[in-house]
């Protein structure tokens, strides 16, 4: 069966494209193309064509896979500047989503006609590239730039509805989409006259040519958060040449642009990160069949930080949550602050009153903890302590309906353990969000020993219909990101008592494209947490424990590793931890000396590779995709540097081998020495991108 076929509506040609799931814009996809509009051009029967798509969606997008790879013709730009010439009106009939190409393919007709609740957008700048088949110049001449400009910037896509009214969509077709396309188009060939083509039309850029000032005003509105990302600039440089330059040229600066940057390291990280979130949804031992529990109601326990913004991500889904909490004080605190990030969204525009009235009405409040026998699915996110949560599932097992999925939220705890304190081990999971769990997307889905395959299949699908990205890892302190993380907080602390200031290493970090660096992690996060765990445990950290006991513990107390002043959060170094450190140091007898910023990314982010692939040889992470998809989307990782694994390939595993060793020598740390399966690959010359499956789609 041909990818693309033709076939007649009385004088209509419908061309259909067919290449699930997506209709991607592969070779053959293009070639068809090409054919099949060179046949309805010369047939003297056909006085309009429509392309349409099977299956799910319009195109949504070039195929990603053929990116770095030798290009094969034609290209994309052959296909609508043969869409241009045509003689007759052709009309794209738009379902589901038309996102990039598709949607370029789209501008390249004469009329577009969309199914109700379609989505159009050019979304390439989240893969690290700008539009390559003019959308940067169609786009603005079409709707105009100060619509177009945070469309592509942002890459999200607008509905139909919007599009309509913007115009960029001509008419929305209620019923049958191809009939309405078929029509729309029969009429268009029956009122003759010119046909539009975008390219010819200049009149809503005039302003902006008149008055280059106003394309600055539009960037400086919208250009947000790029730091270190080369895809945005590159973005507003083609968006300006709409303005600047004749058609054919701004078309060849956005070509000469999508090419650098589509063999660029960013953008190979960029669709890395693509390719690796689908795949961490597939489990290889959890049969394809396999039907999710049904869910119509979650319960919540507890309406703290965590508790409060899980319960968020449910009513945000439209599902009916409970919160339960110990008194009526803890839920007035609980639902004040729900309310309060609710209002704080609809003032920034992102929700109407409506909306908002709509998700609290979601909600239901209680101290009676029986309420839990109306969910199918609880989740646990009462303090971090084993006994605590082993009473809670105890109590849960004997109220909760047989068929409904226990989930903890724990972040360190032993899932089995928890798991034991009830007669259905195999219902027990966990779910561990991010902290603020109403925006973070990452959602680790600790699968426990016991867990059968349904409630592991039944936390996925949940996760994703919140808007999560779900990672199945499994049972061990800390799971993937947190016990990532530990090795890193260990090298922060020796970094110190060898010379380094907090704002140095936290900066080194931020400069290398992490959000914050581990001490203002920790000064956020409350420095108390870790210093009780170490303190139960019988471990010390120096400079951490110091503070602590000199009542630093971070923002809450307006002082950490740094100042807080006047309930600010921006971190101010503070001269009394400088001579902290500098005694804790003299103390432990460690000589200080300067330390560069290339030494202290190294220090931090090779142990926590080495972990990386200690976590992998034990199978508590499936693929080293896993662990760049957890800590891109739960830790703010960079996603134009792909994932900490996929950072080690690109760096090369000898080095970073060697690195450790000089590591591990020099502080006696034998946890710094390289695992054996980074020795292994590094030794076969091989990297973690050969024991994955993305290699094979990211050239
Ligand atoms: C572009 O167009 C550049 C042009 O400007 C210039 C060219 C010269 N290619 O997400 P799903 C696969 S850049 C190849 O689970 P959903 C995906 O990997 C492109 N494969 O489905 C998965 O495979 P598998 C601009 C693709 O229903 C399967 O399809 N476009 C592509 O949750 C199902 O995907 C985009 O960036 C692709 N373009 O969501 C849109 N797209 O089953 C990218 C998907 O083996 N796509 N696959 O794991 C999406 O955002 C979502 O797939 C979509 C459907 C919303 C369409």
């Amino acid at each position: 069966m041909s990818v693309v076929s033709l076939s007649r509506n009385d004088d209509v040609a419908v061309i259909t494209i067919d290449n699930p799931p997506v209709n991607a814009l592969k070779h053959e996809v293009r070639a068809g193309l090409m054919d099949t509009l060179a046949q309805a051009r010369d047939d003297a029967g056909v006085r309009a064509v429509v392309i349409a798509c099977a299956g799910r969606t319009f195109v949504a997008g070039a195929d990603i896979t053929e990116f770095g790879k030798p290009r094969q013709p034609p290209s994309l730009s052959d296909v609508i500047a043969l869409l241009e010439s045509m003689p007759k009106p052709v009309v794209a009939a738009i379902h589901g989503t038309a996102l990039g190409g598709g949607l370029e393919l789209a501008l390249g007709c004469h009329f577009r006609v969309a199914a109700p609740g379609s989505r159009l957008g050019l979304p390439e700048i989240k893969l690290g590239i700008v539009p390559g088949g003019g959308g940067t110049q169609r786009l603005p001449r079409l709707i105009g730039m100060e619509k177009a400009f945070p469309m592509i910037l942002s890459g999200d896509p607008i509905d139909a509805k919007e599009a309509l009214a913007a115009g960029l969509v001509d008419e929305i077709a209620d019923g049958d989409l191809t009939a309405g396309a078929v029509a729309f188009a029969r009429r268009a060939a029956e009122k003759g006259g010119a046909l539009p083509r975008i390219r010819d039309g200049d009149d809503k850029l005039a302003a902006l040519r008149a008055d280059p000032k106003k394309f600055d005003d539009i960037v400086a509105a919208n250009l947000k958060r790029t730091r270190g990302m080369h895809a945005p600039a590159k973005a507003v440089e083609v968006l300006r040449a709409a303005i600047e330059m004749p058609f054919d040229e701004g078309l060849q600066a956005e070509r000469d642009a999508f090419s650098e940057l589509v063999t660029g390291d960013q953008s190979k990280a960029q669709r890395h990160i693509f390719f690796a979130e689908r795949e961490a949804l597939k489990i290889p031992d959890l049969p394809r069949d396999i039907k999710p529990r049904e869910i119509n109601r979650a319960v919540v326990l507890g309406a703290g930080t965590m508790g409060g913004g899980i319960s968020m991500c449910f009513a945000n889904a439209g599902i009916p949550v409970t919160v339960i909490e110990a008194s009526e004080e803890a839920l007035d605190r609980g639902f004040g602050i729900i309310r309060r990030n609710y209002e704080n969204t609809m003032k920034r525009g992102g929700l109407t009153q409506a909306e908002m009235d709509s998700r609290l009405g979601l909600f239901a409040r209680t101290t009676d903890f029986d309420a839990v026998k109306d969910a199918d699915i609880v989740i646990e996110a009462v303090f971090e302590e084993m006994d605590l949560k082993k009473e809670v599932f105890g109590k849960l097992d004997r109220i909760a309906k047989p068929q409904a999925v226990l989930a903890t939220n724990t972040s360190y705890l032993n899932v089995d353990e928890i798991a034991q304190a009830t007669k259905r081990p195999s219902s027990v999971l966990g779910m561990h969000f991010f902290s603020p769990a109403n925006v973070m997307r990452l959602l680790e889905i600790v699968r426990g020993k016991e867990t059968a395959p349904d409630v592991l299949a039944t936390a996925i699908a949940v996760g994703r219909k919140i808007g999560k990205v779900p990672t199945v890892v499994g049972v061990c302190h800390g799971f993937v990101g947190n016990r990532m993380l530990r090795a890193r907080a260990i090298e922060a602390e020796r970094l110190l008592l060898e010379g380094a200031l907090p704002h140095e290493v936290d900066g080194a970090l931020t400069e290398f494209g992490l959000p914050m660096g581990p001490f203002q992690m920790g000064d956020l996060a409350g420095l108390d947490v870790s210093w009780r765990i170490r303190k139960a445990t019988g471990l010390r950290a120096e400079v951490a424990d110091t503070l602590c006991e000199a009542g630093r513990f971070g923002q809450k107390t307006g002082k950490g590793f740094y100042i807080y002043e006047g309930g600010s959060r921006t971190p101010i170094p503070d001269p009394e931890v400088e001579q902290i450190i500098v005694n804790a140091s003299r103390r432990l007898g460690v000589t200080r000396r300067p330390i560069g910023k290339e030494e202290i990314v190294e220090r931090l982010i090779f142990p926590m590779i080495n972990e990386g692939a200690r976590i992998l040889e034990e199978g508590i992470a499936l693929r080293p995709g896993d662990i760049d998809v957890i800590y891109v989307y739960g830790y703010g990782w960079p996603i134009w540097r792909g994932g900490p694994m996929f950072y080690a390939d690109h760096i090369g595993l000898p080095y970073i081998c060697d690195r450790l060793t000089e590591f591990a020598k020099n502080s006696g740390n034998k946890s710094l020495e390289p695992a054996p399966l980074l020795a292994q690959l590094a030794a076969e010359g091989r990297g973690f991108g050969s024991i994955g499956l993305t290699t094979k789609k990211v050239a």
